[in-house]
């Protein structure tokens, strides 16, 4: 690999530690995460900025060499915080406000703006830090809900730039993700990335539905449209470095002499193993509850069963840390207290940080892994207690909240809320018939295996590296301004013509209500003149009911008229409608109505308009902020309730319309193409969603001209209506006029 990648975390895989003798010293963290970076940043010469984690004097020149230490020889860069901004930044806003939000405890939810304030600055400052070192052609790799407003800080200053995002805990549901507070920039922040990538394809889908929600902005599976340039999408679980533990189980002294004396202390006994930071989210008291219900409900395994829990201590500073650690110790105590004996202690808890080789130990010694968490990103210790098991011993529990339950089926799994349930699992666990458990197992540890750290760092690079070069020929194909002179020579060549135009928002403006909207004469008069030419073939396309067309253009000769989106159309001098495809049956308007309707409730000013094809709910009466905002929760609510149905939601200018997929004016051009074949000039203009269908259907060379704002799949744009309306008085005129050269539309 010859790019060189920058990785941005929160903190360095280095810690810096003053010994008792009060020198600094450097300490190693050697998590997963360090161990699939350290060979792709070796291949690629690169770097990895990090906040040093200490906010202690920075002048000190004892511990300044020790950052420049792991500058030369780590390729670790260290960044430094003032106090007040770090406390702010780590323990405020990223640990008590977006940590507790996206994993769904809003009830632990704590805001104070100065905190957000230290969040913005402390992004600043990795933003600046990242900026020093950034060389052109790097892959910048950003890591984790410390730093969401980062991606957008970078693509302001290096526009240019490859950067890449990954999410390692949840994303949450669009129910809770609008709960936290500055959610909007939070978004928008993320929104800097070239790719950005979770955990799991469910966690993917709900920043989706927030985008939606809280932005408006529309998505596709795996990519967001942006206008300007696209952000690609993935869900790339994160794996471990097997090698890093299932080494330690052949010859390791260490680790062998641990395993000794665990198994001496616990011969004759099963033990069931749980390994957690003590977070609220990794469910330790609901974990002990059951267990106690376990021991309460099996007699049979009094003095045969341990729970070893090891909890390592977390975020102490912080108040709810502090009333969990309290609660765990009490609820150790009582199950050691009320439900053991003088030879038995039922749980054995070990609150500490231990060494990787005693972890290995008891992985290998574990007849049973409980991992409980309420909510997790992805959870680590299943995959390691999986890879240490090659011969298909051992019993993974998991909780279905645990990201890691959407690629470990086999597992048997857990709600870990359901006390009860949770205890029977655990109980079945224990009795596992064994060919089911070595099954099981086995098929866990090879995709453990397979799906390794290594291959996710290569996979996230590859699509970064791919998002990046793709941005360059995504630019070139965003649409430009239409060159007058340009389409009017085009337009005067051409001997046989397609015009296809839309009406409401493209050759007239939106009024309050559809009615008012009536074609004023000269509009008519224009429509008149270009379907008199004997070389176009011109169709007026709208989602409007036949009603409304027939009323108001039923008098123009010679042109072609499409009502509600392309399900019905009329020839020219035809006296009839004829439907694109026999109306649906529209039974599913009685259950879309009662939602729009409580919509239509709750949203002074809007109402619904009903067409034979579909319904719209218009909101442009209503206060515009909370129109938008109730026409996205709208969609992403219906979009929900019709994926399974041949129904589809979209927003259009003001509106929320639900109607058939195939009604569109995409259908309609296939239609029209039969009726002028191999015309030499395609021309096609429209403002919304709609349209979209249709530029979308036709050729490359074909001019499509989107009008307005907005991201489209038009080749050109156009400001605004009355734009529009130039440039068609222009074609109308162009037999006789030769005029307008090399000017644009405004
Ligand atoms: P964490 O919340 O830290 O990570 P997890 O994935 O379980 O959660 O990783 C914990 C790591 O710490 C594991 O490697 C484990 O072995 C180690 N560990 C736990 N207890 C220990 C102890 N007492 N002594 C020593 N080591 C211990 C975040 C997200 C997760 C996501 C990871 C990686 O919250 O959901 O899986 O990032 O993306």
């Amino acid at each position: 690999m010859s790019t060189r990648l920058i990785v941005v975390s929160n903190r360095l895989p280095l810690a810096l530690r003053k010994s008792e003798d009060g020198v600094w010293v450097t300490e190693k963290s050697s998590g997963g995460l360090a161990s699939a970076m350290n060979p792709l940043l070796r291949n690629t010469g690169g770097i990895w900025i990090g906040w040093s984690g200490d906010t202690a004097d920075e002048h000190d020149e004892q511990r300044r060499a020790v950052l420049r230490d792991w500058a030369r020889n780590e390729h670790c860069f260290a960044i430094e915080l003032p106090a007040e901004v770090a406390t702010g930044f780590y323990e405020g806003f990223a640990n008590q406000t977006l940590w507790p939000v996206f994993h769904y405890f809003p009830s632990q939810l704590r805001f104070d703006p100065k905190e957000w304030d230290a969040y913005v600055e402390a992004n600043r400052i990795f933003c600046q830090a990242v900026v020093d070192q950034y060389r052109s052609g790097d892959l910048i790799w950003v890591h984790d809900y410390q730093l969401l407003l980062l991606p957008q800080m970078l693509r302001e200053v290096l526009p240019d730039a490859a950067i890449g995002f990954f999410l390692h805990i949840p994303f949450p549901s669009s129910e809770v993700f609008p709960i936290l507070p500055r959610r909007e920039d939070l978004l928008k922040g993320l929104l800097g990335a070239d790719l950005l990538a979770f955990q799991t394809h469910g966690h993917l889908q709900q920043f989706r539905s927030s985008l939606l929600r809280v932005l408006g902005l529309e998505s596709r599976v795996a990519e967001i449209g942006l206008g300007g340039r696209a952000i690609r999408l993935e869900a790339l679980p994160i794996g471990i470095a097997p090698d890093e533990y299932t080494n330690l189980l052949v010859g390791d002294q260490a680790t062998e002499q641990h395993y000794t004396e665990w198994v001496a202390r616990y011969a004759g006994r099963k033990v069931v193993l749980a390994v957690d930071r003590l977070d609220y989210t990794k469910g330790v008291p609901e974990r002990l509850r059951a267990y106690a219900r376990l021991l309460r409900s099996a007699t049979e395994l009094k003095e045969n069963i341990v729970l070893i829990q090891i909890a390592v201590p977390t975020r102490e500073g912080i108040d709810t840390y502090q009333d969990l650690r309290t609660e765990v110790n009490q609820l150790v105590g009582e199950i050691n207290g009320k439900l053991g004996t003088p030879d038995w202690t039922p749980v054995v808890y070990i609150n500490r940080a231990i060494e990787r080789e005693e972890l290995v130990a008891l992985y290998k010694l574990a007849d049973v892994c409980w991992i409980g968490p309420l909510r997790d990103g992805m959870n680590l210790v299943s995959k390691e207690y999986v890879a240490c098991k090659a011969d298909g011993g051992g019993v993974l529990v998991l909780s279905e909240f645990a990201g890691a339950a959407a690629e470990m089926g086999e597992a048997l799994l857990i709600n870990p809320f359901d006390e009860e349930r949770t205890a029977a699992v655990v109980a079945r666990a224990l009795t596992l018939d064994e060919q089911e458990r070595r099954d099981r197992m086995r098929a866990l540890h090879g995709r453990v295996v397979r799906n390794d750290v290594f291959h996710w760092g290569d996979r996230f690079l590859a699509a970064l590296e791919e998002a990046a070069s793709a941005r360059g020929r995504y630019a070139d194909t965003q649409p430009r301004r239409v060159r007058i002179s340009e389409i009017q020579e085009a337009y005067l060549r051409a001997s046989r013509r397609l015009l296809i135009l839309d009406y409401d928002g493209t050759v007239v403006p939106f009024a309050d209500f559809p009615q008012q909207a009536a074609p004023p004469p000269t509009v008519l008069k224009m429509l008149a003149s270009l379907a008199a030419d004997s070389s176009n073939c011109v169709a007026l396309t709208s989602g409007r009911r036949i009603r409304d067309m027939d009323q108001w253009f039923g008098r123009v000769e010679g042109l072609w008229l499409i009502a509600e989106h392309g399900a019905e159309f009329k020839q020219p001098g035809s006296s009839s409608w004829e439907s694109l495809r026999s109306p649906a049956k529209a039974d599913w308007k009685a259950s879309v109505m009662p939602i729009l309707e409580h919509f239509v409730d709750r949203t002074p000013g809007s109402f619904v308009e009903e067409k034979d094809y579909s319904l719209v709910w218009h909101h442009r009466l209503a206060e515009p902020e909370f129109g938008v905002w109730l026409a996205n929760e709208l969609v992403s609510m219906l979009e929900a309730m019709l994926a399974e149905t041949e129904l589809r939601a979209t927003r259009g200018a003001n509106i929320v319309e639900v109607k058939p997929v195939w009604a569109n004016k995409g259908e309609a051009f296939t239609r029209l193409q039969e009726a002028q074949p191999h015309a030499d000039f395609l021309f096609a203009v429209g403002d919304d969603r709609t349209d979209e269908d249709l530029f979308e259907r036709m050729p490359d060379g074909a001019w499509t001209v989107h009008v307005g704002p907005g991201s489209t799949g038009a080749a050109f744009v156009a400001p605004d209506f009355e734009s529009v309306r130039r440039l068609l008085g222009i074609f109308a005129e162009a037999g006789t006029s030769a005029g307008a050269h090399g000017r644009s539309l405004p």
